[in-house]
This record gives structure tokens, C-alpha cells and sequence, in this order.
């Protein structure tokens, strides 16, 4: 049987997680700092520990089958890649800041102004769209500190908190484009049976983390009220308590709204709310 290739990054940002969501899929491997290759011993799969940018040109050339990489990355590389599925961390924008006491309010006023960035073709695309011609300077890394170096007026960069530009005196200006990690496929892997049963692994945990499984006791009294609160659930189960006309729902709730749910819940009745995490959701 043939076995796949999936390419990490090797340890930075994006390492941890994209370690902890395969590992959630129940694929069993050691984490070798040192090595560059892993096998799983569950599945046929190896998994690559990268360096982040040379991702995707290895899965554009067919050496990994799959990686797990910044959309930025991608985009920057320019490759002919499937994206195959946003994997929700990561996040972060692109964005262009300004020196906090720069006169700079629009877009054209960054027309013949320098820009240093490690983006040039995300940046190039976006500043072409916009009609503006500015100097990019491209730059390997430290961005941040080049304006108050003098070799930029503003910067093009990743942020995620914000604290990197407001400790270098600068201001986010322009949102460029937002990321996150994804995972992406050789053209043509999409169609290949190991690659879906991999993706609908990972489906699973991502789906199971956005919902919590809630089992709570209430009055038969309350019970029409309470699964009224629960219009997305198709059928929660009832189940009888010892007590005579009580019962306990099951039933999930999503992450986003979980609070007020409860909240809900509780004011139309009902008590002893235990909430557990799901570890996955198979369809
Ligand atoms: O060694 P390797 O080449 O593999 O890693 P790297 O150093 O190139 O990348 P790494 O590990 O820093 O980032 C990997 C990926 O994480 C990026 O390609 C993004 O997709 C994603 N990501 C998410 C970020 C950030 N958030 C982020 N904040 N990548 C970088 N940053 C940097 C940013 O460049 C700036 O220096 O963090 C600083 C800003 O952070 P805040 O929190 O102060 O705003
Ligand atoms: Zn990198």
C-alpha cells in the first residue's frame, strides 16, 4: 500500500499545533526534534518536519502528498496547490503599519513611499490592485525595526496581538490579507481514498472542537421549553431520571454561543448541568 507524506513545520509557530491536531487523529508517532522524517505506526503516513516555506514548493512537486502551512505561505510561493482544508489556528493579518507620528491617513499617500517587508509578492499584488507605487524593499526578517532605522516610511508584516508593532512605535494601517494555517494537497491528491480518510479524520476533530456535549436535568414541565432552546440538535436524547417526571437531555451546543445557551437553559428550567469536550464527530 502506498504511504503518504504530510509536511510539517519543524518548530516554530505552527509546529505544536499542527503535532497535536495529527495527533488527535489518532495517529500514533514520535515528535523527533532531530529527524526529519517520522513514520506513523497506525496509519501509512510519514510525516516531513519542514521548514515552513519550502512547504509548499514540497507538496507542489509531489515530494510530501500534503502539508500544514500559512495561507501567507502559499500565497507568497505562488505554488499550484489544493486547499483542502482551513485548519483554524495560526491566525494572524498582513498588514501595513506606519510610525505612530506619521502623517500617513490613505492609501495614496503611500505612493514613492518605501515599504520593507518579507512579503514582496503578496504586498506587490495588493499595492498593483490599489493603483499605488511604492518602493518595496524587501527585507529577511526584523521588519519591524526598518522605519525607525530609516530605511523604510512603513512596514508590511504579520500581526497577531499587536504587541510587536505598538513596542516599535507603529500603527496598523491597511489590512493586506488574514491567514491561517491550512492544509494543502498535490494537485490531484483530493481524489486519492488515504488522502480523504485523512482529511475526514481531521474534519472530525476540528468539527468536535467547535461543540460541547451538555447533559442536564429538567422537569417534564420544562422539557418542550428546553428543547425548543435547542433548534440545531435534530433530536436530543430524553432519558428518564429515577425521580418521577424528571429527565436528562443530551444533547451538543456550539462553542460560539455556548454562554448565553446555558444562560437559556437555566432560566427555562433547567439544573445539574454537566458539560464535557467531544473528542470527535464523525458524520
Ligand atoms: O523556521 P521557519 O521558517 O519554519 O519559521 P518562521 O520563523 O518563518 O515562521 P514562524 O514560526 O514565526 O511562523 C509560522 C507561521 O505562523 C506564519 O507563516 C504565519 O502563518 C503564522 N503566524 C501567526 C505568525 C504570527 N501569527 C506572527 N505573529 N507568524 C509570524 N508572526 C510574527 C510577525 O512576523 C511579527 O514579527 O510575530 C510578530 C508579531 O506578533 P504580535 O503578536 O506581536 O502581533
Ligand atoms: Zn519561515
Amino acid at each position: 500500500m502506498k504511504t503518504l507524506k504530510i509536511a510539517i513545520q519543524k518548530s516554530g509557530r505552527l509546529n505544536e499545533k499542527s503535532v497535536e491536531l495529527l495527533k488527535n487523529c489518532g495517529l500514533s508517532f514520535e515528535n523527533y526534534k532531530s529527524s526529519l522524517i517520522s513514520p506513523v505506526s497506525n496509519f501509512p503516513l510519514e510525516i516531513l518536519f519542514l521548514r515552513d516555506d519550502d512547504i509548499p514548493e514540497y507538496v507542489q512537486d509531489g515530494i510530501a502528498d500534503l502539508g500544514i502551512v500559512g495561507e501567507n505561505v502559499i500565497q507568497e510561493t505562488e505554488v499550484a496547490v489544493s486547499y483542502l482544508q482551513r485548519l483554524g489556528f495560526g491566525k494572524c493579518s498582513l498588514k501595513i503599519a506606519v510610525p505612530n507620528n506619521n502623517a500617513i491617513q490613505h492609501l495614496d499617500q503611500l505612493n514613492g513611499k518605501a515599504i520593507a517587508t518579507t512579503y514582496p509578492v503578496i504586498l506587490g499584488k495588493f499595492l498593483k490592485e490599489k493603483n499605488i507605487q511604492a518602493d518595496i524593499r524587501t527585507i529577511s526578517g526584523s521588519v519591524e525595526i526598518s522605519p525607525g532605522l530609516g530605511l523604510s516610511d512603513a512596514i508590511c508584516d504579520l500581526v497577531s496581538t499587536g504587541g510587536t508593532l505598538k513596542s516599535n512605535g507603529l500603527v496598523p494601517f491597511a489590512d493586506v490579507m488574514s491567514s491561517e494555517a491550512v492544509l494543502i494537497g498535490r494537485k490531484g491528491s483530493e481524489d486519492e481514498e488515504l488522502v480523504k480518510e485523512l482529511i475526514q479524520r481531521i474534519q472530525s476533530v476540528l468539527r468536535a472542537k467547535e461543540t460541547k456535549y451538555v447533559v442536564l436535568n429538567v422537569h417534564t414541565d420544562n422539557l418542550s421549553a428546553i428543547i425548543n432552546l435547542l433548534p440545531g440538535v435534530k433530536s436530543p436524547s430524553v432519558v428518564p431520571l429515577a425521580e418521577a417526571n424528571w429527565v436528562a437531555v443530551h444533547t451538543v451546543i456550539p462553542e460560539r454561543d455556548f454562554w448565553d445557551k446555558i444562560s437559556q437553559l437555566k432560566q427555562a428550567g433547567a439544573q445539574g448541568i454537566v458539560v464535557m469536550p467531544i473528542e470527535k464527530i464523525i458524520l
